[in-house]
C-alpha cells in the first residue's frame, strides 16, 4: 500500500501556487464596468478542481531540468482551457450539467450568455498569460511560441474539440474500442499531453525525456478517462461533485459499456504500469506516484 502523503502535499503546493497566480492575473487589469464576465470566469476557476494538468506543466519543467515557476503562466493558461472547456461541456446545448465540483454549473449561475462568454474569455485570456510581454523577456520568444503553439494545437480541432466532435457524433452509436480510444485520446488526452509537453519545452528537455512524457501522459491519460467512465458509473456524486449516469442518460458509449467494468480495471491497471514505465529511467517520482494515486480515484 503506498503512501501518497508527500504526493498529496506536492500537488496542494502547485495548485496554490497556480491558483495565486490567477488570480493576480485577472485581478490585474479589471475594469470596473466588466465585473461580470470576471465574476462568471472566477467562479468556474476558483471552484476546486484538482489541478492536475498544472501540477503536470510544473512537475514536467522540473524533470527537464528547469525551475518550475518558469513554467507556472504555462500551467495557469492550461488551467484556463481546461476550465473553459467544462464550462462549455456543461451547456444545456451540449451535455447540459446542472452540478459540476459540487456547485452549480456555470450557466445555471449567471445564464447560458455569460457561460458562453466565461469560457470565451478562459480561452482567450490563456493565451494572454502565456504571451505576456514579461513572461517572453524572461524565457525568450522562441520557448514561448513553440509552447503555446502546443497548447492552441492540443485544444483545436486535432485535439480536444475534436474530441469533442466525436463525442457528439457518437451519441445514440456503440463504438468500437478504437474509436473510443481515438476519442478520448483528443477528448482528454490530447490535455495532458500539452501539459507534459509545454513543461519539458521550457525546462528544455532533451529528445528522450520529451518522447517519455508524451508516452507518460498518452498513457495517463486513458487510464484516467476510463477511470472516470467507471466513476460515472459507480461513484459516489457526493464526493465526485456532479451527477453520475450521465453518460448512458445521454447514449453515449464509454470503456465500461463497450468493455465491461472487470476490462476497464485491468486496462487501467495496465496503462497505469506503462505511464510508470515511461519515465523509469528520468527518474520520475512524482509522475509514478501520481499515476498510482489517480488509479483508484474517487473524484
Ligand atoms: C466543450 C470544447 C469542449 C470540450 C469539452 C474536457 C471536455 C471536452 C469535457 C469535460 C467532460 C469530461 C468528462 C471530459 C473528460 C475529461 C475529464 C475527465 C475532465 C475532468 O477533469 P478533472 O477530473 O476535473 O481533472 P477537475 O474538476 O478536477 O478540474
Amino acid at each position: 500500500m503506498s503512501d501518497f502523503t508527500p504526493l498529496v502535499q506536492t500537488l496542494d503546493d502547485h495548485a496554490r501556487l497556480v491558483e495565486n497566480y490567477l488570480h493576480r492575473r485577472l485581478e490585474e487589469n479589471q475594469s470596473a464596468d466588466l465585473s461580470q464576465i470576471y465574476r462568471a470566469a472566477s467562479y468556474s476557476l476558483f471552484s476546486g478542481g484538482k489541478r492536475l494538468r498544472p501540477a503536470l506543466v510544473l512537475e514536467s519543467c522540473r524533470l527537464a531540468g528547469g525551475a518550475a515557476e518558469d513554467a507556472l503562466p504555462f500551467a495557469a493558461a492550461l488551467e484556463m482551457v481546461h476550465t473553459y472547456s467544462l464550462i462549455h461541456d456543461d451547456l444545456p446545448c451540449m451535455d447540459d450539467d446542472d452540478l459540476r465540483r459540487g456547485k452549480p454549473t456555470n450557466h445555471k449561475v449567471f445564464g447560458e450568455a455569460m457561460a458562453v462568454l466565461a469560457g470565451d474569455a478562459l480561452l482567450t485570456g490563456a493565451f494572454s498569460v502565456m504571451l505576456s510581454g514579461e513572461h517572453v523577456a524572461r524565457l525568450g520568444a522562441e520557448c514561448v511560441v513553440r509552447a503555446a503553439a502546443v497548447l492552441a494545437d492540443k485544444a483545436g480541432m486535432e485535439g480536444m474539440v475534436g474530441g469533442q466532435t466525436l463525442d457528439l457524433q457518437g451519441e445514440g452509436r456503440q463504438l468500437d474500442r478504437a474509436a473510443l480510444e481515438r476519442l478520448q485520446s483528443l477528448k482528454t488526452g490530447a490535455l495532458m499531453e500539452a501539459a507534459v509537453t509545454m513543461g519539458a519545452l521550457v525546462g528544455g528537455a532533451g529528445p528522450g525525456q520529451m518522447a517519455a512524457l508524451q508516452r507518460y501522459a498518452r498513457d495517463l491519460g486513458l487510464a484516467f478517462q476510463i477511470r472516470d467512465d467507471m466513476l460515472d458509473e459507480e461513484g459516489d456524486e457526493q464526493i465526485l461533485g456532479k451527477r453520475v449516469g450521465s453518460d448512458s442518460r445521454q447514449q453515449k458509449s464509454t470503456f465500461v459499456s463497450t468493455l465491461g467494468m472487470d476490462a476497464c480495471r485491468h486496462l487501467v491497471e495496465e496503462l497505469t504500469q506503462r505511464a510508470v514505465q515511461a519515465v523509469e529511467p528520468f527518474g520520475g517520482t512524482f509522475f509514478e506516484q501520481l499515476a498510482r494515486y489517480l488509479q483508484n480515484r474517487k473524484k
